[in-house]
């Protein structure tokens, strides 16, 4: 299973949704499907983007948020995993695409480096840490008809959810965007703010 599908597969039903995502492969490749201001690219901070996301979902009940991760960086701060379980609001979804590697920082290349493989690689299961962490509704998925159903159904329920969705090690065709943090920092909120507007308005804006 490729990333960029997964995330072909959910965009459409992101157009509402409050989305963080870790840098590197997984933001670029969500910027190359098309950027929308209520697309937020968490640059640097590993790990935090599902911290990122708990603080905007307790904020923000009425809207869903979507935290797209990788498995370096979830592993970076399991300790998020448990302040998400213990928080457990009803409105965020974890997607986390597990390729087993630190990816963006490189490697592979003939006569470079090695990938640097992560411990999902040497049998850590996140699914099976976060429903330890005590995110009940936890599931590893390994094709794409499964990630699919697993996070378009998080995505419209209503309970704290993580899909680990186990991926290629596939670099994203580019990894090109055009969107300056500070700009993205101050657009991101106002799209927010118009998420808001909408629900209150029923839809009308
Ligand atoms: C605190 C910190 N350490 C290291 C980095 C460098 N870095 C950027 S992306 C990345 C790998 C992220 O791995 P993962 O979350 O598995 O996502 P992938 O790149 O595989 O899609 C690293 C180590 C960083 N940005 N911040």
């Amino acid at each position: 299973m490729k990333r960029i599908d997964c995330l072909q597969a959910i965009y459409p039903r992101l157009e509402d949704c409050a989305v963080v995502t870790i840098m590197g492969a997984v933001a670029a490749e969500l910027y190359s499907l098309g950027h929308r201001p209520n697309f937020f690219y968490l640059e640097h901070a590993m790990g935090l983007a599902s911290s990122i996301g708990l603080g905007i979902a307790l904020a923000r009940p009425d809207c869903k948020v979507v935290v797209l991760d990788g498995d370096g960086s979830v592993l970076m701060n399991l300790g998020g995993l448990t302040t998400l379980a213990r928080y457990a609001p009803r409105n965020l979804v974890h997607l986390v695409f597990d390729n087993q590697v630190l990816l963006s920082v490189g490697g592979g290349a003939p006569g470079g480096h090695q990938w640097f493989t992560t411990a999902t690689s040497t049998g850590t299961d996140l699914a099976a840490v976060a429903r330890g962490a005590g995110i009940r509704r936890a599931q590893l998925v390994e094709d794409l008809d499964d990630f699919t159903e697993a996070a378009l159904d998080a995505i419209r329920g209503d309970e704290l959810a993580c899909v680990v969705a186990r991926v290629e090690a596939e670099m994203p065709a580019s990894f090109h965007m055009d969107v300056h943090m500070l700009e993205n920092r101050f657009e991101f909120p106002r799209a927010l703010q118009r998420i808001q507007a909408k629900t209150a308005t029923g839809g009308r804006t």
